[in-house]
């Protein structure tokens, strides 16, 4: 049985680690998370730090497809018509000058089935692979993500994507009190910010692991492929 080399302990806790029983789930990796002119470039954010994990994620599917890991992916976005966008949400994101629903460059921000709201070509699942579209930042609240999850006997989840402190951190503490086992894997994620990316990996790390555990995608390949 593989372990991944990962910290606090060798990941999954208990050496149970398949094709069958793992999910690599790659959260949001959007245009309007990492692409000119999206949501996070009309912030005003550094695009180079949500763009960072696209090679890494690369290399990842590139080792876990061919073994027959199932791959996953998220999309948050909301309905055209707004009626599952919570006011506050829309009003925080107008205060930034980045408004939800908003008319942008790579269309409305943030609205299913505009170009911008889209995961990146580099990274474009292949058919067959799911794609769990979420009105939150959580990718289980409001999504059939457990029930896929189940039907397909997932047990570990290796997280990737962004962003390491909102979505993809939300992710993994939704999974971890559902009892899945999770990786966060370091350089398959990134931040707005890369302070808040350092803090939101040593979090997981406290208490012995108290969401899972951390690696990177050198580690989990070389695990997987041993
Ligand atoms: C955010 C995300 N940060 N994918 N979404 O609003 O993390």
């Amino acid at each position: 049985m593989p372990h991944v080399d990962a910290d606090p302990y060798p990941w999954p806790w208990n050496g149970d680690l398949h094709p069958g029983n793992t999910a690599f789930l790659v959260i949001d990796m959007q245009t309007d998370f990492c692409g000119p002119g999206g949501y996070v470039d009309r912030m005003g954010y550094d695009l180079s730090l949500t763009r960072a994990p696209i090679g890494p994620i690369r290399q990842v599917f590139e080792a876990a497809r061919p073994l027959g890991y199932h791959i996953m992916h998220t999309r948050e976005g909301h309905r055209p018509d707004l009626s599952d966008l919570p006011e506050n949400k829309r009003w925080r994101s107008q205060r930034i000058g980045a408004g939800i629903g908003d008319a942008g460059p790579c269309g409305r921000i943030l609205i299913r089935g505009e170009p911008g709201w889209d995961i990146i070509p580099e990274l474009y699942p292949l058919p067959g692979e799911a794609i769990i579209d979420k009105p939150g930042k959580g990718s289980f609240y409001a999504t059939d993500l457990d029930l896929v999850l189940c039907r397909k006997g997932v047990r570990n989840i290796v997280l990737a994507g962004i962003t390491t402190d909102v979505c993809v951190h939300t992710t993994m503490r939704e999974a971890n009190d559902r009892g899945y086992e999770c990786l966060m894997l370091s350089d398959c994620t990134g931040a707005t910010d890369h302070g808040n990316h350092l803090a939101a990996l040593k979090m997981i790390k406290m208490q012995g692991g108290v969401f899972g555990a951390v690696s990177d995608s050198a580690a989990f390949i070389k695990a997987i492929t041993a």
